[in-house]
């Protein structure tokens, strides 16, 4: 959906906020402060489909607003004016599009999402400029959570335009000011006249239906390529595109170098997809920025893993992971604080990590910093004792700003965990250490999400999350085969791989 985009651009009323509801009320409102009759409430429930119908009826007339203010003085027998009622209803919209118009659940994280990730933002919209004024300038909900001003590079508004969608001179103009093509933009609408305009401009479309639009889904499925139910399912499909790249990545670098463990680097692409690109608060442009969240990587010998991942969020170029173990490159088997951009602790021997993270977490604790940190954990390397001194050492300090993660792949170097040293149960275990458990299936991108937000909240405790996962994940002849912990794939195999990850 991404792939090849330069520019981003959103409709507002409907698609960033929910326009029609408030709409909705401020109706209500004003018929409550001017009607002198008794109010059929069940009728205020079909006010939209009311006002639709009176706008339509009157739209060849100078203003339908106004005339639709004449209706409602006629039907609730205001002693107002209709130009007064008219002035009223701005004077109530006023407050609501300065206190209670807000962003749409999760827009505002799928904007800085991808404005992260270098995407030009644009508004191109019928909102009046009046309107559009007030979001950016006046509303707190908006401005505290993405303000407009700071995201979005370009606003077109009723005014810029003469026609109005589905005339597409909008998104063309859009095309005109940022000098882009249409196959390099991608629109988000919600409505048909939206979709119409967008496809109309040669524009690729994603909508996020929007209750108002109901009726219109089948129309709107046929015209576009791309929708969604509301924003986490789009900040979702990203993810797992993201965590299709990675998994790319770490396929290459292994080829590339003919050694290296693609196993149990890809049990854990998921996790670290949704830690680097969804979780963590980090910056590729300054990799030891003292605020940070911090990520410890103790199954070290998985470090394909966090390249790919460090390398796709923009630490240093994805080329690079072609280098992967070869002489004189920066990027060795395993991770190196040192010599990497984004590696936050050096690991490989088995068994260390939980004590650098432990130590990263005091430290912030006696900075007085709110930076988390986050470590995971093999299921077999928990056969380390280590693991459990460092897991008593982490409750006795109450390390809420903790964050572990098992990798439960079941299966280590030469077999199945519990055939070797069995862990298990390794959820009673570190509940006796003191640690909040939470189990999750570690390939499903929403579960992981939901996860990371819980273990944010828990306090005076580490938490520790049991991802069940699968050994050679997204590969198929590398799913749960114990043969593939420490094997590079042949050229053939390499292309199969890749193959299946580009679907
Ligand atoms: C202290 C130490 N002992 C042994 C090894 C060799 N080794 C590398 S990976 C591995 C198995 C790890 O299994 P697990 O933690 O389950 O990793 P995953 O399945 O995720 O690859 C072993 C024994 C090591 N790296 N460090
Ligand atoms: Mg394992």
């Amino acid at each position: 959906m991404l792939k090849g985009k330069k520019v981003v651009i959103f409709d507002m009323d409907g698609t960033l906020i929910d326009s029609v509801g408030i709409w909705n009320e401020i109706d209500i409102e004003l018929i409550k402060q001017i009607s002198s009759v008794k109010i059929d409430f069940n009728e205020l429930n079909r006010i939209q489909e009311i006002r639709d119908g009176k706008l339509k009826e009157y739209s060849k007339c100078k203003d339908a607003y106004l005339e639709y203010c004449g209706y409602l003085k006629e039907k609730y027998k205001s002693n107002l004016t209709k130009q007064e009622i008219h002035d009223l209803r701005y004077k109530i919209a006023e407050d609501f599009l300065k206190y209670k118009i807000d962003y749409k659940e999760n827009a505002e994280n799928l904007i800085k999402k991808l404005k992260d990730d270098g995407y030009i933002l644009a508004i191109a919209s019928t909102t009046k400029g009046k309107n559009m004024e007030i979001y950016k300038n006046e509303n707190k909900n908006i401005k505290n959570k993405a303000d407009i001003n700071q995201y979005f590079s370009l606003i077109l508004l009723k005014e810029d335009v003469r026609e109005l969608k589905p005339n597409p001179e909008v998104y063309l103009k859009v095309l005109d000011l940022l000098n882009v093509q249409p196959e390099e933009c991608l629109i988000f609408e919600d409505s048909l006249i939206g979709v119409q305009a967008a496809n109309a401009s040669g524009i690729d479309v994603a909508v996020i239906y929007d209750k108002y639009s109901d009726g219109n889904r089948k129309e709107i499925n046929r015209l576009c390529q791309y929708h969604f139910d509301n924003y986490i399912d789009v900040i979702k499909y990203i993810l797992i595109q993201k965590a299709k790249e990675i998994r790319k990545g770490i396929i290459e670098a292994v080829y590339q170098a003919q050694s290296g463990h693609p196993g149990g680097s890809l049990s854990i692409a998921d996790i670290l997809t949704v830690l680097y690109f969804h979780e963590m608060h980090i910056n590729p442009q300054n990799p030891k920025w003292e605020e940070r969240d911090r990520f410890v990587l103790s199954k070290g010998h998985c470090a394909p893993a966090l390249y790919a991942t460090l390398a796709n969020r923009g630490f240093f170029d994805v080329e690079d992971l072609k280098t992967f173990r070869h002489i004189d490159s920066y990027l060795q088997g395993h991770p190196d604080r040192k010599h990497i951009p984004g590696v936050d602790m050096t690991t490989g021997s088995l068994g260390q990590g939980l004590s650098a993270a432990n130590g990263m977490a005091i430290a912030a604790k006696l900075d007085h910093k709110s930076y988390r940190v986050y470590c995971v954990l093999g299921d077999g390397e928990i056969e380390e004792g280590q693991i459990w001194e460092a897991a008593m050492t982490a409750n006795k300090y109450h390390l809420d700003n903790l964050c572990v993660i098992v990798d439960n792949n079941q299966l280590q170097i030469d077999g199945k965990i519990e055939e070797v040293m069995s862990p298990y149960p390794v959820d009673e275990k570190f509940k006796s250490f003191g640690f909040e458990i939470i189990k999750i299936d570690g390939h499903d991108i929403q579960e992981i999400i939901n996860a990371f937000e819980v273990a944010r909240n828990i306090k005076g405790k580490p938490t520790c999350i049991i991802a069940s996962t699968i050994k050679g994940k997204g590969v198929s002849f590398m799913e749960n085969q114990v043969g593939w912990h420490g094997k590079a794939p042949n050229e053939e195999q390499y292309k199969q791989a890749m193959q299946e990850l580009s679907k």
